[in-house]
């Protein structure tokens, strides 16, 4: 069989993650409008049905966006891409087509150069964007040379097939890396804690979605069969806590009352989810919160 790990890399908000769900055909990683969603190495995979031989698995890598970092944090999470490019069999490089080619686009183009390593650029987001544009960041990426170029939306899914047979003629000879129902290596207890903060991105602006992280304390079965859940909610500073609670609890309300529907959807039981909120000051600058945290080296 022909099997192998494709990372997904782009700037912040191009659609990684949207195009990595799409793939998989289940959502494995979080997305929202706000940049910087992604915070972890996301592994999907798709395994394609043997209709005659040979079988493909194709590991995907959602990697959070790369751009100019202002914390350790942010340091951190691009160190983390770069690690994840090393260890690829093919890269695909998304480009947000309602979007100018930019110097961090420039600079991604030069990262994802790695002898050996072959590149699928990908122009995203062409269900919004104007033929005209899609065919002018076409021509500008075309001076790079990659392996191939594929225009498609990962929202609506239109030319993910194109890449799905492009990717599988990149990958080499391999294993089965998962078994073939496995779709993604991420714990539980992490994609809840992410469903919760995905909850949250669309509701706060500014630099609060980047102030908050979700995690799991807990979880529990208890006897009545409710699947008991406490997690913690952690925001930078005093200020940002009443907002996350909103008016009257409001907003902590809405939020969690959409994650818990997602949460029992997703494992089929019913959930109780206890959310707190804590203030860890400038836990995104402080590389011992970032590791108690769960952000690793
Ligand atoms: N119209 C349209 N919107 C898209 C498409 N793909 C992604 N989006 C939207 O673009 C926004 C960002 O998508 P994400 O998948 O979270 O982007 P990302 O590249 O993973 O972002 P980071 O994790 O922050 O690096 C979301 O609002 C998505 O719904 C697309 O093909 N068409
Ligand atoms: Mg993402």
């Amino acid at each position: 069989m022909r099997s192998g790990f494709v990372t997904v890399v782009g700037r912040p908000n191009v659609g990684k993650s949207t195009l990595v769900n799409g793939l998989v055909g289940s959502k494995v990683s979080i997305t929202s409008s706000r940049p910087q969603t992604t915070r972890n190495a996301i592994r999907g995979v798709v395994t394609l049905p043997v209709l005659g031989e040979p079988e493909y698995q194709i590991v995907l890598i959602d990697t959070p966006g790369l751009h100019k970092p202002r914390t350790s944090l942010g340091e951190r999470l691009n160190k983390l891409v770069y690690g994840t490019l090393a260890e690829a069999d093919a890269i695909v490089f998304v480009l947000d087509a309602t979007q100018d080619i930019g110097p961090g686009d420039r600079r991604i183009a030069e990262r994802v150069k790695v002898p050996g390593t072959a590149v699928i650029l990908v122009v995203n987001k062409v269900d919004v964007a104007s033929r005209s544009q899609i065919v002018a960041q076409l021509a500008e990426a075309a001076e790079w040379d990659f392996d191939a170029y594929v225009p498609l939306s990962a929202l609506t899914a239109d030319g993910l097939d194109r890449l799905v047979g492009e990717l599988t003629l990149l990958l080499p000879e391999g294993p089965l890396y998962f078994p073939r129902d496995v779709r993604t290596d991420q714990p539980e207890q992490l994609l809840i804690g992410e469903i919760v903060r995905e909850k949250f991105l669309e509701r706060l602006r500014e630099e609060l979605p980047h102030s908050l992280t979700v995690l799991v304390r807990e979880m529990e079965e208890r006897e009545n069969g409710v699947l008991y859940v406490d997690a913690l909610l952690v925001v930078e500073r005093e200020s940002q806590k009443g907002i996350v609670i909103g008016k009257g609890g409001d907003l902590i309300a809405a939020a969690g009352r959409e994650a818990r529907r997602e949460i029992e959807a997703l494992l089929g039981t019913r959930v109780f989810l206890d959310l707190r909120v804590k203030v860890e000051k400038d836990w995104q600058r402080h590389p011992l919160l970032l590791d108690r945290l769960g952000f690793e080296e």
